[in-house]
Order: C-alpha cells, then structure tokens, then sequence
C-alpha cells in the first residue's frame, strides 16, 4: 500500500511545475535571511515525507559567482529525519551579494523528476553547476538501479536561470559511475569534468555543449588519500584540486589540496586546509568573491546528527608562495588561550572559545536559568557554591571547544573534573578536530571526580583541543594539564 502511495504521489509531483512544487507547502521562494554559520538552517524544510517542517539542512556546497554577481551555492539537501545519506533529495540554490544576507530560492530539483533515477528515490547527492553561452547545466550525481552503490549516472539538467526552471535532459554517457561531479571552465572556455569517490578521482574534457565528454576521462595522478569531493580553481595560472581525505572516525574527513601546471593533473599533494569538523563527512568549494577567496565545507554541529549536516563558509587565504593557510574555524578563545608551557595548566569549562563562525561551544537550545552574570555569550554555564562556575549537562552530539598556544612541545596528561550520573555517557577529547582518546566512559557515580582522560601530546601546531560528548550527558568544570616528567 505504501509503495502504491509513493507511487502516486511521484508521479503527481512529476507533473506539477517547478513553480508549483517550490511553493508545496507554503513554502513561498525565494526568501532571504541574514545568517552566520551554521548557514541556511534557518530556512524551513520539510521532512522526509511528512507534513511536518523542521530546518533545511545541507551540504556539499558548490559556490559560484555568476554573471549577475551574486554568489550562489548549489548544495545537497539532507532530508530529516536522516538514514545515512540515503533520503537526501530536494535539491534547494541559495545566493548572497555579502556573504551575510542569503537567499533560498527553493527547490531546483527532485528525485521524482529523473525518470532514469533508481526506484528508492532519494540518493540526491552532492551536485555542481556550471554556466556556459547563455545556459545554466546542473550535474547531480543519483543512481540508476536499486544497487545504488555502484550504479552512479551523472544526471544533467539544464536551464536559462541559476536558481530554477532545471529539466533533466538525461546523464552524461561515458562519464565513470563514479560521485561527486565538478565541472571547471578554464580561461580559454574549456570546460572539464572530473567526479570519483571511495579513493578514484577522474577527469577529462567537455565538448563545447558541455552535454558530451569529449574523449575518455583518466584517473587523476599524484594526489594523496584521495577519498571523495573534487573542486577544481585556478590561481596565479595554477590549478588546485581540492577534496575529500580518508581521515576515519567521528571527527571525520578533512579537506585537502593539490596543485597541477594542467587542469588535468599530475597533482603535487599540498596537504590540510580543512581540520575534521567532527561529521564523518566533508565535501568543500574554495571561490572568489568580492576580492576575498572563501572556503565552504559542511559540518553537523546544529543538529549533533552526521546525516543531518549544515554548510558553513569562512575567508580563506592564500599565501604568496601559493599554498593555502588551514581554515580557521574554531573561533576566538574566551579571553586567552590555554598556554601549554611545561607546568600545570587549569583550563576552566566555562572558558569556552567565543564566536567565530563554527562556535566555540555548541549546546542546542538555549538556556534561559543559567549562570549570565559570567559572560554575554553564556550558553549553560551554573554556578555552584563549592564548585564555581561549570557547564551543566554537556549532552550527546555537544561539545566545546578551547583555543591553546604550545610554548613547550611535548606529553601532556590530561585530566577533567567532571559529574555524571549515567552509565552510558561516553566522550572524547581532540586536538585540532583529530580524536586523541578514543571513545571514553567517565565513572558514573553521580559526585564531582577528577577523571584522568589521557597522556596527549601537544605539537607547535595544536591550535584547539575540543571536548565532544558522544553519549549521556555530564557536568564539565575544569580541565587540567599537566607535564609528564
Ligand atoms: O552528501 C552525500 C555524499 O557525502 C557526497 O556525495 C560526498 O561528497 C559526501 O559529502
């Protein structure tokens, strides 16, 4: 009955209009809001097939600047609640002129209207879109079987607007069934297409229709733990491919770079530019805009779920000798960063790090009773007679985060003084977003203890080290550093 239901309900929404499926729901497009990172959760999205709105979740941002001038994002939407990456569909175009005030023009396309698409629907994922004499091609990657893993098509639609009106026109022949798809126009009106995942990255040429590939495409030379996500931009006559790295476990891929003479490599591997984010995932575009060159990634900070993940974008930089400085997006230590110099160092857990565009701290909903004489940006810090200060129930999916300057490299124990009451409560601790404890489960008797964590050893570059609640909830009120001689 179910199957019947979807059935009918795909095949009435294959013949509404684009214009009628982005106002489904009320949703009225486009609608624009000011918003800092976590970007475009503020926008409504509905849940997976339901009536229900919850916010729009997305990823795998593609960042271009169009004729118009504007910057538009084309990225993946995760559809809530997630199953992996499985119900990601709904594809929405969102655009800034200030990188502060963002639009969403709704949604461009969906998995009923790929007639080839792979019976499940869904399996929507990370898309680009290119422009080229008068025309705007989306290339979407989605399978054509119920074997999705390995029956990938790059599907292309194509349109005269950047943000609506896309019909699919079919897949690219020849393309390998392969994620991912990246299209780059170099200055001379060539355009390439790369795409690959699970450690194959492959490009090659587009004919001028940008519909065909012209001749057969190759496997990307010299880059280094390739793993999925390619981006392709050009500086100072050099080409950079950016992309996805293996890095395992929770905290998740980082984002890495190379750099070729040609469009189509070899590369030189360049190295880091995008710590973990904590999501199992990331998948970036690096564009400029305005004379300042930005980096979009995704992260799951909002909603602590990795199939639910959010876009975020920061400045990047690009130094005179080429290479690129690792995104800072950890934000600002409270007052100071903790100095890791050779003698015991208390790190107090209301001190988490402030602002910057991923947050020093993340605790979902606010909390209205909590300590707010401490500090404006107060977010569940209590106070308590004995204790002092602390932050109260740090729950599954929350964290915080500390900025630290190493004056004296070296092995460090750590310890936290902590509550917890729960058998099931596990954390970890890292440093720069790279999980130095392995999941830990502090004593569960319910009274403040002094836990010993871990021997961690701390490197001139250890820029922050983040404390992430894995399950349970617990009560944090310092952390404590100390040399081990
Ligand atoms: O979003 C689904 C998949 O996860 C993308 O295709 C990959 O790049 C990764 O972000």
């Amino acid at each position: 009955m179910k199957k019947i239901l979807i059935g009918v309900l795909a095949l009435s929404f294959c013949s509404l209009t684009n214009a009628e499926i982005r106002s489904k729901g009320n949703f009225n497009y486009p609608v624009t809001k000011r918003m800092t990172n976590p970007l475009f959760v503020e926008f409504d999205s509905p849940m997976f097939e339901s009536d229900s709105i919850g916010p729009l979740y997305t990823a795998d941002a593609s960042a271009h600047v169009w004729e118009d001038g504007r910057l538009y994002v084309y990225a993946s939407h995760d559809m809530e609640p997630a199953q992996g990456c499985d119900r990601m569909d709904r594809y929405h175009v969102f655009s800034t002129d200030d990188m502060l005030n963002w639009t969403d023009h709704g949604e461009i396309l969906n998995a009923s209207q790929v007639e080839w698409g792979c019976p499940q629907g869904g399996f929507m994922w990370a898309p680009d879109c290119a422009y080229k004499n008068g025309k705007y091609y989306f290339y979407f990657p989605h399978p054509d079987d119920e074997a999705w893993w390995h029956t990938w098509q790059t599907g292309i639609a194509v349109s005269d607007y950047p943000d609506r009106d896309f019909k699919v026109i079919g897949f690219l022949e020849g393309a390998p069934r392969e994620i991912d798809p990246c299209v780059f126009i170099d200055d001379d009106g060539q355009a390439y297409f790369y795409n690959g995942g699970g450690g194959r990255c492959f490009g090659g040429k587009l004919k001028e229709n940008m519909i065909e590939l012209d001749g057969e495409m190759v496997q990307m030379e010299g880059l280094e733990d390739f793993h999925e996500g390619t981006w392709i931009h050009k500086y100072n006559g050099k080409y950079y491919l950016s992309h996805a790295d293996n890095h395992p476990g929770a905290d998740g891929n980082r984002l890495s770079y190379a750099v070729s003479d040609s469009p189509l490599g070899p590369w030189k591997d360049m190295g880091v530019y995008v710590f973990p984010t904590g999501c199992g995932t990331d998948h970036g575009s690096i564009v400029e805009y305005k004379g300042q060159w930005y980096a979009f990634y995704h992260n799951c900070d909002y909603s602590g779920d990795w199939g639910l993940r959010s876009v975020c974008v920061d400045p990047l930089t690009i130094k005179e000798d080429g290479s690129i400085e690792v995104v800072k997006n950890w934000g600002d230590p409270y007052k100071k960063p903790f100095i890791v110099n050779n003698e015991e160092v208390i790190v107090e857990a209301e001190n988490y790090n402030t602002g910057g565009n991923h947050r020093g701290f993340h605790k979902r909903g606010f909390d209205k009773i909590a300590n707010k004489n401490y500090r404006k940006d107060n977010i569940g810090i209590r106070k308590d007679k004995k204790i002092g200060n602390y932050v109260e129930s740090l729950s599954k999916g929350e964290w915080m985060r500390y900025s630290s300057e190493v004056k004296t490299p070296g092995k460090y124990r750590l310890a936290v003084r902590m509550k917890n009451g729960n058998p099931d409560s596990r954390f970890h601790v890292s440093i720069n977003g790279i999980d130095q404890t392995g999941s830990m489960a502090p004593d569960a008797n319910g009274e403040w203890t002094l836990v010993n964590v871990a021997d961690i050893e701390f490197q001139p570059d250890s820029r922050y080290l983040d404390f992430r609640v894995e399950n349970g909830e617990m009560d944090i009120d310092k952390f404590i550093i100390s040399p081990i001689n």
